[in-house]
């Protein structure tokens, strides 16, 4: 009997700085109902949902950025809301947030709620894009490695509705490595929140060309690793700086089984038959029977690009 999970990914459209945790929780309790009406079981909503992307602006008062945009807790008072009405429809979720642990630590983070409420898994966002220094040339900012440290937790995958999950954010998404060490630990579904930048910071380049990136990297990260892939966006203007949507739900074939149309709240769902990347996996990305690791090498050993010809 194919096991089957009807998936929806939960687009937020823009949060400005000025919008409040309960206007957020508000707007995602909303989402979470229209997905429950259609029929989901599992909702992924966007990386850092709680709040605007403020990675796009310098602040140097890091009292003021934590009490504004990090969560000390989760859920919080200010968040548990959206936990109980998840466990009231039994539905589990996705949400990326910006963590502050107790011992002062900061990271792009995101969790796996169960339907019962619980938090299943978490993980912390390896690859921060962008830069740490302040650009004042720059139409706006990039602040990852600033404001956030490199993911402590690595790439794990948890049994989770009667199926192997993982969880990447955003940038990573841009890593084959992140994907494959995933897909080498059984990973059946990849759900994923990002906030992507319509204009690139660093050079003039076509937005249509950045939203071409995206999609092949969606569908051929699910095809090379035989996973379904759950993209959801945060959207639209934010504070007149814009992010695209393009939320995603890709089959293991890498099609594109639903998108989004518009870069405000919306829903997308798909029943995921997960049995279906059976065949390719005992095929053509039969890891055990096609892989090998010792030629692979340079890929952990070597962090950066070095032009090392075979007949130097
Ligand atoms: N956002 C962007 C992303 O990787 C980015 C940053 C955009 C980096 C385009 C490089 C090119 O989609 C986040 N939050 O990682």
């Amino acid at each position: 009997m194919a096991r089957q999970l009807r998936i929806a990914a939960a687009q937020l459209g823009p949060l400005n700085k000025t919008d409040s945790r309960a206007v957020a929780v508000a707007r995602l309790k909303k989402l979470l109902k229209e997905a429950h009406g259609m029929g989901a079981k599992f909702v992924v909503f966007p990386e850092l949902a709680f709040t605007t992307f403020f990675p796009r602006w310098w602040m140097e008062d890091q009292a003021e950025v934590d009490a504004r945009f990090f969560e000390k807790s989760m859920p919080s008072p200010a968040t548990q809301p959206l936990f109980d009405e998840a466990k009231k429809l039994g539905i589990g979720f996705y949400i990326g947030y910006a963590e502050l642990t107790p011992e002062g630590r900061r990271f792009n983070s995101a969790i796996l709620v169960g339907p019962d409420g619980s938090i299943v898994g978490k993980y912390r966002k390896v690859h921060l894009p962008g830069h740490a220094e302040h650009k004042p040339q720059a139409a706006f900012q990039h602040l990852e490695k600033k404001y956030f440290e490199v993911g402590d937790l690595g790439f794990r995958v948890w049994r989770y509705l009667d199926t192997i999950t993982g969880m990447l954010i955003c940038n990573d998404r841009r890593w084959p490595e992140a994907f494959r060490v995933l897909a080498l630990q059984g990973a059946e579904i990849v759900a994923l929140g990002f906030n992507t930048p319509t204009e690139n910071l660093h050079y003039p380049e076509p937005p249509a060309l950045r939203v071409h990136h995206h999609l092949i990297m969606a569908q051929s990260m699910a095809f090379q690793n035989a996973t379904w892939l759950v993209e959801t966006a945060k959207a639209g203007y934010e504070d007149g700086f814009r992010m695209f949507g393009h939320s995603l739900i890709v089959a293991p074939s890498g099609e594109i089984a639903a998108k989004s149309q518009t870069e405000e709240d919306e829903v997308i769902c798909y029943n995921c038959d997960i049995d279906l990347a059976a065949n390719l996996k005992k095929t053509m990305f039969n890891f055990a029977a096609h892989r090998r690791p010792e030629h692979y090498r340079l890929i952990v050993e070597r962090t950066g690009a070095e032009v090392t010809p075979a007949n130097d």
